[in-house]
């Protein structure tokens, strides 16, 4: 199957993470035979400043053209880039894993936990207004949209520890997260086989370090997922590792968790392993929607090289490690040739 992805190298440290998750992904092309297009996409802080537009019309017509999209992160036009691009193509799902893995800084080693973060309404809505000398903003929950998210946390929990905890904060925005909660509720009953609890977000942001390894799959509401899933990627080792997707019913977005880091950007340091990542959860959704088991193989071989990488003591300095990020790109697609000779 041909796939044509779309590429936005985004801003910052953006174009170097891209960079070096080409490298890896041109391997696992020429090791597998995959027949990938990749079309580049301009959106982002960059953009803004040249074309004076952060997501300019014919990006969005590329992405409406291809099967997904790999994006780098863009910056302070998240707002109007990431945000607005979940809103047009509806990407309902925003699944972001945390997981601890070899040679990384984490908290402890058997973390393993994904944060499935309602992804088009919550606070990020863009509902905001300014009356007289206040600012105003409005949280949007619907029945529909927690329904589907829900629903989504609990079909991913049949595939791993069977476990879903709904982060919300019922107690004090009673009609909201109240609504968010209940529905949740109901949609467990559809899974008997997964075990359902609920718990408070302040009560999960303190939970999460102590007791990270207890939780499996999180589900909750855009804003509160939005900062959990930071709180998470560093309880494993830090932004620099964490991958995320942006999931619709046929067309996603794949792309780090983090923001652009200006303060790094240029120096070739930035760890790329969350956007190398992020393209291996792209193959695994490829490969899931068209039954493509070569997707699904170059989604395994991209996670088994990093893996391997960091456990042979290559990184990034964020991780400790003297590689830059074009030299670390390289050595993944290495190992990953050496990888898939072995399997
Ligand atoms: N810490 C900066 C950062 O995470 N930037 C990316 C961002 O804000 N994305 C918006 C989102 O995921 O909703």
């Amino acid at each position: 199957m041909r796939y044509k992805i779309a590429l936005i190298r985004g801003g910052g440290i953006g174009p170097e993470q891209s960079e070096a998750t080409l490298t890896v992904i041109s391997k696992v092309e020429e090791i597998l035979g995959l027949d990938l297009e990749i079309i580049e996409a301009e959106a982002g802080d960059r953009c803004l400043a040249e074309r004076g537009k952060p997501l300019p019309e014919d990006t969005v017509e590329i992405l409406r053209e291809s099967h997904a999209c790999l994006k780098g992160p863009v910056g302070e036009t998240a707002a109007d880039v990431i945000v607005k691009i979940r809103q047009l193509f509806d990407l309902y799902a925003n699944v972001r894993p945390a997981k601890s893995l070899p040679g990384a800084p984490a908290l402890r080693p058997d973390v393993d936990l994904v944060v499935v973060r309602e992804n088009t309404e919550g606070l990020y809505k863009g509902y905001e207004y300014e009356v007289d000398d206040a600012a105003i903003g409005l949280r949007v929950i619907t029945k529909r949209g927690s329904e589907r998210i829900a629903r989504y946390a609990f079909e991913l929990a049949l595939k791993r520890k069977r476990k879903v905890i709904a982060v919300h904060k019922a107690n004090v925005m009673r009609l909201t997260c109240g609504l968010f909660a209940k529905t949740c509720r109901e949609i467990s009953k559809e899974y008997p086989e997964v075990s359902f609890s609920e718990m408070y977000v302040d009560a999960a942001a303190m939970n999460l370090i102590r007791s990270p390894q207890d939780f499996d799959v999180i589900v909750t509401t855009n804003m509160f997922g939005d900062i959990l899933s930071d709180e998470a990627a560093q309880v494993v080792g830090g932004l620099g590792l964490a991958p995320s997707g942006n999931i619709g019913e046929g067309f996603a977005v794949f792309e780090p968790v983090h923001g652009c880091a200006p303060d790094i950007a240029g120096k070739n340091i930035a760890n790329p392993v969350s956007m190398i990542l992020s393209a291996s959860m792209m193959f695994e959704w490829l490969g899931s929607k068209n039954g493509d088991e070569k997707s699904l193989t170059a989604s395994r071989l991209l996670a088994e090289a990093v893996e391997e990488a960091l456990r042979r003591g290559i990184s990034t300095p964020d991780l400790g490690g003297s590689e830059s990020t074009t030299s670390f790109g390289g050595k993944v697609a290495e190992i990953l040739a050496e990888i898939s000779e072995k399997t």
